[in-house]
């Protein structure tokens, strides 16, 4: 029998990477849609690279994005790439709204154009949620955007759902909760702080790595963060990328909230962090107004019991073991 296709948007980021693990175990032909970049230094996928059929376009090129899917021919298209920094979103909301709204858009109308057969799957945000409007959130819950990212994914989302509706195609939404790993970048809260437990743990006063203002991520042996009280259902990304694609072998294209089901703070998470090392969150984590944004999304707790019941999907890995895979992961990098 021949060999299923996919298409990978977003190859190179965290989820496009453990995704395209994932499929090649499943015996699918992985192909992956990369930039052209000056540095062709792809850290997440050189494990895999030589298995994988990496095509030059962008999301900001139609052009490129039809002619990739025509030469693939893909079953299943999964559109994972996206501006996808939140608090990046508010200094340059129209470059976001570029890639993450109209960017998508041009995914699912390039599919729906060459391959109309094809499945289509929009990465879908739990940030949607915005200001919430009930806890826990699932499918039925009113989407409230509160940053320019969460607006631009809405509109991805809601042109999937049109497209879905009015042109009979599978197209589906993944509303995905926060999900971590030691692929994430550093510029997220969770690779911040596990990154700065391992440098206390190291005794690394000023780190290399640089935080989204340019400096020292750790300096003077101290972590500048934002809002500690804000809450996120964190959970690990190579189980998510499972419920992508039981979600995209789901009889009827479907929209489906993925999460844990538990909530945590930023001060929870230092403390998991910093304990799990040994030390105490308080000596080493500093607030610093400028990673305070303008506006915060939440609290955010996913309810997943439709992807349960239809899908059989669940987290195999709890916030504990995540946050010390992270640490460990931290760890062994500055060793
Ligand atoms: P990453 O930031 O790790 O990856 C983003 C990917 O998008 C990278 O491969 C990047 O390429 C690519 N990309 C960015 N701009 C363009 C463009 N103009 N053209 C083509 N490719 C582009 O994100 P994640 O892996 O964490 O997330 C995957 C998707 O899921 C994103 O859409 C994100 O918004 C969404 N999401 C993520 C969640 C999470 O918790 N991780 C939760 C819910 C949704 P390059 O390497 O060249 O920069
Ligand atoms: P988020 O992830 O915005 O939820 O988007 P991030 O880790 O950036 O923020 C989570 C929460 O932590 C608070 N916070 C800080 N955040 C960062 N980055 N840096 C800090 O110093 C800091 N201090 C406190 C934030 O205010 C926020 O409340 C991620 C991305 O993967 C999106 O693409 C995805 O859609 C959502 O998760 C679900």
């Amino acid at each position: 029998m021949a060999k299923k296709t996919a298409l990978v948007t977003g190859i190179t980021g965290q989820d496009g990477s453990y995704l395209a693990e994932f499929l090649l175990k499943k015996g699918y032909e992985v192909s992956g849609i990369v930039r052209k970049t000056s540095h062709e230094d792809y850290a997440n996928i050189g494990h895999i690279q030589e298995e994988l059929k990496l095509y030059q376009g962008d999301l900001l090129d139609p052009i490129s994005l039809r002619e990739i899917i025509q030469k693939v021919n893909p079953d299943e298209v999964y559109n994972l790439a996206s501006q996808s920094h939140p608090s990046e979103s508010f200094k340059q909301p129209i470059h976001t709204a570029e890639i993450t709204a109209i960017g998508a858009h041009r995914v699912l109308d390039a599919t729906l154009d060459v391959n109309p057969k094809s499945k289509f799957y929009q990465a879908s945000s739990s940030e949607m949620f915005g200001w919430v409007k009930e806890i826990p959130q699932n499918e039925e819950t009113p989407l409230n955007p509160a940053n320019p990212y969460a607006a631009s994914k809405l509109y991805a989302y809601a042109m999937t759902r049109i497209y879905r509706k009015s042109f009979n195609m599978f197209a589906t939404n993944g509303i995905l909760f926060n999900h971590e790993s030691p692929r994430r970048h550093l510029g997220f809260v969770t690779q911040k702080v596990t990154y700065a437990a391992a440098c206390a743990k190291l005794g690394i006063k000023d780190s290399d790595h640089l935080n989204e203002e340019g400096e020292p991520i750790v300096r003077n042996g101290k972590v500048a963060l934002g809002n500690l009280d804000a809450k996120r259902d964190w959970g690990f990304a190579g189980d998510y990328v499972e419920a992508m694609w039981m979600i995209m072998q789901y009889k009827e294209p479907e929209d489906f909230v993925v999460a844990t089901g538990e909530t945590h703070t930023i001060k929870e998470l230092c403390e998991e962090a910093f304990n799990y090392v040994g030390l105490n969150w308080n000596d080493y984590v500093v607030v610093d107004k400028r990673f305070i944004r303008p506006t915060e999304t939440g609290p955010l707790v996913g309810d997943a019991s439709k992807a349960k019941k239809l899908l059989g999907w669940t987290p195999k890995t709890t916030f504990k073991d995540l946050v010390h895979l992270m640490v460990d992961s931290q760890l062994a990098r500055l060793k």
